[in-house]
Protein backbone atom coordinates (compact mmCIF):
# COMPACT_ATOMS: atom_id res chain seq x y z
CA UNK A 1 0.00 0.00 0.00
CA UNK A 2 1.31 3.49 -1.11
CA UNK A 3 1.17 5.78 2.07
CA UNK A 4 0.48 9.81 1.15
CA UNK A 5 3.12 11.51 3.54
CA UNK A 6 1.39 14.81 5.16
CA UNK A 7 -2.38 12.99 5.04
CA UNK A 8 -4.78 11.26 7.03
CA UNK A 9 -5.88 7.58 6.49
CA UNK A 10 -8.94 6.02 7.60
CA UNK A 11 -7.46 2.95 9.22
CA UNK A 12 -4.05 1.30 10.33
CA UNK A 13 -2.40 -0.39 12.62
CA UNK A 14 -0.02 2.41 14.57
CA UNK A 15 0.60 5.82 12.58
CA UNK A 16 4.04 4.97 14.44
CA UNK A 17 4.18 1.82 11.61
CA UNK A 18 3.23 3.66 8.60
CA UNK A 19 5.99 6.81 9.55
CA UNK A 20 8.63 4.17 10.04
CA UNK A 21 8.00 3.21 6.58
CA UNK A 22 8.01 7.02 5.23
CA UNK A 23 10.94 7.82 7.31
CA UNK A 24 12.58 4.77 5.91
CA UNK A 25 12.05 5.65 2.00
CA UNK A 26 13.92 9.12 3.55
CA UNK A 27 11.05 11.87 4.16
CA UNK A 28 12.45 14.70 5.53
CA UNK A 29 11.93 16.20 9.27
CA UNK A 30 8.77 17.59 9.81
CA UNK A 31 6.53 14.89 7.62
CA UNK A 32 3.49 13.78 9.40
CA UNK A 33 0.93 10.76 8.68
CA UNK A 34 -2.66 10.54 10.55
CA UNK A 35 -4.92 8.50 11.32
CA UNK A 36 -8.77 8.33 11.93
CA UNK A 37 -8.88 4.81 13.45
CA UNK A 38 -5.85 2.81 14.96
CA UNK A 39 -6.25 -1.04 14.84
CA UNK A 40 -2.78 -1.75 17.41
CA UNK A 41 -2.26 2.13 18.71
CA UNK A 42 0.58 0.91 21.20
CA UNK A 43 1.45 3.25 24.67
CA UNK A 44 4.97 2.19 25.91
CA UNK A 45 6.40 -0.89 27.30
CA UNK A 46 4.13 -2.56 25.65
CA UNK A 47 0.82 -1.13 26.80
CA UNK A 48 -2.21 0.09 24.44
CA UNK A 49 -3.54 3.21 23.37
CA UNK A 50 -7.29 3.31 23.15
CA UNK A 51 -7.68 4.31 19.29
CA UNK A 52 -11.61 4.70 18.38
CA UNK A 53 -12.84 6.77 15.83
CA UNK A 54 -12.82 11.09 17.00
CA UNK A 55 -9.74 11.51 18.66
CA UNK A 56 -6.44 12.18 17.18
CA UNK A 57 -3.72 9.87 16.15
CA UNK A 58 -0.72 11.21 14.52
CA UNK A 59 2.55 10.74 13.97
CA UNK A 60 5.80 13.54 12.95
CA UNK A 61 9.14 12.34 11.84
CA UNK A 62 11.75 14.63 13.59
CA UNK A 63 15.47 14.21 12.27
CA UNK A 64 17.60 16.45 14.52
CA UNK A 65 21.55 16.55 14.37
CA UNK A 66 22.43 17.09 18.19
CA UNK A 67 22.39 13.98 19.44
CA UNK A 68 22.38 15.78 23.01
CA UNK A 69 19.05 16.90 22.05
CA UNK A 70 17.22 13.20 21.25
CA UNK A 71 16.10 12.35 24.71
CA UNK A 72 14.29 16.10 25.40
CA UNK A 73 12.23 15.15 22.46
CA UNK A 74 9.56 13.58 24.09
CA UNK A 75 9.32 16.26 26.61
CA UNK A 76 9.51 18.67 24.01
CA UNK A 77 6.54 17.44 22.48
CA UNK A 78 4.69 17.32 25.77
CA UNK A 79 5.21 21.40 26.27
CA UNK A 80 4.77 22.38 22.93
CA UNK A 81 1.35 20.72 23.07
CA UNK A 82 0.76 22.15 26.00
CA UNK A 83 1.30 25.54 24.85
CA UNK A 84 -0.64 25.10 22.22
CA UNK A 85 -3.54 23.61 23.57
CA UNK A 86 -3.80 26.40 26.75
CA UNK A 87 -3.78 29.26 24.15
CA UNK A 88 -7.08 27.70 21.96
CA UNK A 89 -8.20 26.39 25.64
CA UNK A 90 -7.36 29.60 28.01
CA UNK A 91 -9.55 28.10 30.65
CA UNK A 92 -8.23 24.59 31.11
CA UNK A 93 -5.09 24.04 33.44
CA UNK A 94 -3.14 21.01 31.11
CA UNK A 95 -0.63 19.91 32.64
CA UNK A 96 2.84 17.78 31.64
CA UNK A 97 3.53 14.45 33.50
CA UNK A 98 6.92 13.88 33.22
CA UNK A 99 8.02 12.12 30.93
CA UNK A 100 5.11 11.90 27.55
CA UNK A 101 1.31 12.97 29.56
CA UNK A 102 -0.70 15.44 28.92
CA UNK A 103 -3.52 15.64 31.89
CA UNK A 104 -6.03 17.29 32.86
CA UNK A 105 -8.00 17.60 36.19
CA UNK A 106 -5.53 14.65 37.36
CA UNK A 107 -6.54 12.34 34.30
CA UNK A 108 -5.26 11.79 31.43
CA UNK A 109 -6.25 13.81 28.11
CA UNK A 110 -3.13 12.59 25.87
CA UNK A 111 0.36 10.72 25.38
CA UNK A 112 3.34 10.84 23.39
CA UNK A 113 5.49 7.63 22.18
CA UNK A 114 8.69 8.31 21.10
CA UNK A 115 10.47 5.94 18.96
CA UNK A 116 13.90 6.20 17.46
CA UNK A 117 15.43 4.25 14.32
CA UNK A 118 18.54 4.43 12.15
CA UNK A 119 19.03 3.40 8.37
CA UNK A 120 20.88 4.07 5.51
CA UNK A 121 17.87 6.39 4.95
CA UNK A 122 19.40 8.40 8.37
CA UNK A 123 18.58 8.71 11.94
CA UNK A 124 15.23 9.33 13.20
CA UNK A 125 12.48 9.94 15.62
CA UNK A 126 8.93 9.04 15.22
CA UNK A 127 6.66 10.90 17.64
CA UNK A 128 3.33 9.31 17.95
CA UNK A 129 0.60 11.65 19.57
CA UNK A 130 -2.52 10.36 21.17
CA UNK A 131 -4.99 13.06 21.50
CA UNK A 132 -8.61 13.01 23.23
CA UNK A 133 -10.25 15.60 21.48
CA UNK A 134 -13.95 14.29 21.03
CA UNK A 135 -14.45 12.02 23.74
CA UNK A 136 -13.04 10.00 26.48
CA UNK A 137 -12.72 6.21 25.67
CA UNK A 138 -14.73 3.67 28.20
CA UNK A 139 -13.01 1.00 30.03
CA UNK A 140 -9.70 2.06 30.37
CA UNK A 141 -7.12 1.25 33.92
CA UNK A 142 -6.52 5.09 34.87
CA UNK A 143 -8.70 8.11 34.81
CA UNK A 144 -9.13 9.56 31.18
CA UNK A 145 -10.76 12.77 30.06
CA UNK A 146 -11.24 14.88 26.64
CA UNK A 147 -11.15 18.10 25.93
CA UNK A 148 -14.94 17.97 24.28
CA UNK A 149 -16.43 17.89 27.53
CA UNK A 150 -13.56 19.51 29.65
CA UNK A 151 -15.21 22.50 27.38
CA UNK A 152 -18.66 21.78 28.34
CA UNK A 153 -19.57 19.78 25.23
CA UNK A 154 -18.56 21.99 22.42
CA UNK A 155 -17.32 19.16 19.75
CA UNK A 156 -13.74 19.41 19.13
CA UNK A 157 -12.79 16.99 16.91
CA UNK A 158 -9.49 15.35 15.73
CA UNK A 159 -9.04 17.50 12.22
CA UNK A 160 -10.17 20.82 14.22
CA UNK A 161 -6.87 20.31 16.21
CA UNK A 162 -4.38 18.00 13.70
CA UNK A 163 -2.77 21.24 12.68
CA UNK A 164 -2.53 22.90 15.70
CA UNK A 165 -0.88 20.17 17.33
CA UNK A 166 1.86 19.65 14.60
CA UNK A 167 2.63 22.74 13.87
CA UNK A 168 2.97 23.33 17.83
CA UNK A 169 5.77 20.68 18.40
CA UNK A 170 7.37 21.51 15.29
CA UNK A 171 8.05 24.67 16.51
CA UNK A 172 9.00 23.69 19.93
CA UNK A 173 11.93 21.48 17.95
CA UNK A 174 13.30 24.31 15.85
CA UNK A 175 13.45 26.32 18.94
CA UNK A 176 15.33 23.54 21.05
CA UNK A 177 17.58 23.23 18.42
CA UNK A 178 18.39 26.93 17.54
CA UNK A 179 18.50 28.14 21.58
CA UNK A 180 18.82 25.00 23.43
CA UNK A 181 16.73 23.55 26.31
CA UNK A 182 15.47 27.14 28.20
CA UNK A 183 12.24 27.12 26.52
CA UNK A 184 11.20 23.88 27.64
CA UNK A 185 12.30 23.74 31.25
CA UNK A 186 10.50 26.56 31.35
CA UNK A 187 7.52 25.15 29.93
CA UNK A 188 8.16 22.11 32.10
CA UNK A 189 8.29 24.04 35.31
CA UNK A 190 4.83 26.07 34.38
CA UNK A 191 3.30 23.13 33.74
CA UNK A 192 4.56 20.25 35.25
CA UNK A 193 1.55 18.07 36.98
CA UNK A 194 3.69 18.32 40.19
CA UNK A 195 6.13 20.96 41.52
CA UNK A 196 9.78 20.49 42.79
CA UNK A 197 9.48 18.88 46.33
CA UNK A 198 7.28 16.22 45.76
CA UNK A 199 7.21 12.62 47.04
CA UNK A 200 6.99 10.59 43.73
CA UNK A 201 7.24 6.79 43.85
CA UNK A 202 7.58 3.95 40.58
CA UNK A 203 8.29 0.61 39.67
CA UNK A 204 6.23 -1.98 41.48
CA UNK A 205 7.17 -1.58 44.89
CA UNK A 206 6.29 1.07 47.22
CA UNK A 207 9.69 1.41 48.69
CA UNK A 208 10.83 3.05 45.12
CA UNK A 209 10.20 6.72 46.41
CA UNK A 210 12.03 10.03 46.30
CA UNK A 211 11.56 13.77 46.02
CA UNK A 212 11.71 15.15 42.69
CA UNK A 213 14.31 17.85 42.56
CA UNK A 214 14.68 18.87 39.08
CA UNK A 215 15.54 17.56 35.54
CA UNK A 216 18.93 16.43 34.62
CA UNK A 217 20.89 16.92 31.18
CA UNK A 218 19.05 14.16 29.83
CA UNK A 219 15.81 15.61 30.37
CA UNK A 220 16.08 12.78 33.34
CA UNK A 221 13.98 12.99 36.06
CA UNK A 222 16.10 13.48 39.44
CA UNK A 223 14.74 12.18 42.98
CA UNK A 224 16.32 12.20 46.41
CA UNK A 225 16.00 8.58 47.59
CA UNK A 226 16.26 7.66 51.22
CA UNK A 227 20.18 7.86 51.94
CA UNK A 228 20.09 11.32 50.97
CA UNK A 229 21.84 10.05 47.09
CA UNK A 230 20.13 11.60 44.60
CA UNK A 231 19.17 9.59 41.00
CA UNK A 232 18.15 9.77 37.73
CA UNK A 233 14.67 8.12 36.31
CA UNK A 234 15.06 8.19 32.25
CA UNK A 235 11.53 5.83 31.58
CA UNK A 236 10.18 4.68 34.98
CA UNK A 237 6.27 5.27 35.09
CA UNK A 238 6.54 7.86 37.91
CA UNK A 239 3.44 8.04 40.29
CA UNK A 240 2.75 10.75 42.96
CA UNK A 241 2.79 9.32 46.08
CA UNK A 242 -0.03 11.77 47.67
CA UNK A 243 -2.77 12.43 45.00
CA UNK A 244 -3.92 15.95 46.20
CA UNK A 245 0.07 16.86 44.63
CA UNK A 246 -1.08 16.67 41.46
CA UNK A 247 -3.03 20.29 39.80
C1 LIG B 1 1.34 6.73 26.11
O1 LIG B 1 1.71 5.50 26.57
O2 LIG B 1 0.76 7.56 26.75
C2 LIG B 1 1.68 6.95 24.65
C3 LIG B 1 0.47 6.92 23.77
C4 LIG B 1 0.83 7.26 22.33
C5 LIG B 1 -0.33 7.03 21.40
C6 LIG B 1 -0.01 7.51 20.01
S1 LIG B 1 -1.39 7.50 18.97
C7 LIG B 1 -0.40 7.80 17.58
C8 LIG B 1 0.83 6.93 17.76
N1 LIG B 1 0.60 5.59 17.26
C9 LIG B 1 0.64 4.67 18.23
O3 LIG B 1 0.47 3.46 18.07
N2 LIG B 1 0.89 5.27 19.40
C10 LIG B 1 1.06 6.71 19.25
P1 LIG B 1 1.65 5.06 28.10
O4 LIG B 1 2.30 6.09 28.97
O5 LIG B 1 2.23 3.69 28.11
O6 LIG B 1 0.11 5.06 28.43
C11 LIG B 1 -0.71 3.99 28.06
C12 LIG B 1 -1.84 3.92 29.09
O7 LIG B 1 -2.69 5.05 28.90
C13 LIG B 1 -2.75 2.71 28.92
O8 LIG B 1 -2.23 1.61 29.63
C14 LIG B 1 -4.06 3.22 29.52
O9 LIG B 1 -4.00 3.17 30.93
C15 LIG B 1 -4.06 4.68 29.14
N3 LIG B 1 -4.81 4.96 27.89
C16 LIG B 1 -4.94 4.18 26.78
N4 LIG B 1 -5.65 4.80 25.84
C17 LIG B 1 -6.01 6.01 26.37
C18 LIG B 1 -6.75 7.12 25.88
N5 LIG B 1 -7.26 7.17 24.64
N6 LIG B 1 -6.90 8.18 26.72
C19 LIG B 1 -6.39 8.20 27.98
N7 LIG B 1 -5.66 7.17 28.47
C20 LIG B 1 -5.47 6.10 27.68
Amino acid sequence: MEILANSVVDRCSSTNDLAKTLAEAGYPHGTWISARVQEAGRGRLGRKWNSTEGNLFLTLIARIKRQDLWSWIPLTTAVGITRALRQTFPDLDICVKWPNDLLLRGAKLGGILCEGSSSSKGTYILIGIGLNCAFTPEGLDQPGIDLTSAQGGKLWTADALRMKVIEAVLDEIDILNLRGKSQVLQGFQDWSAYPIGTRVEWGSSAQQTGIFTGLGHSGELRVKIADGQEIGLFAEDVRVRYSDNIR
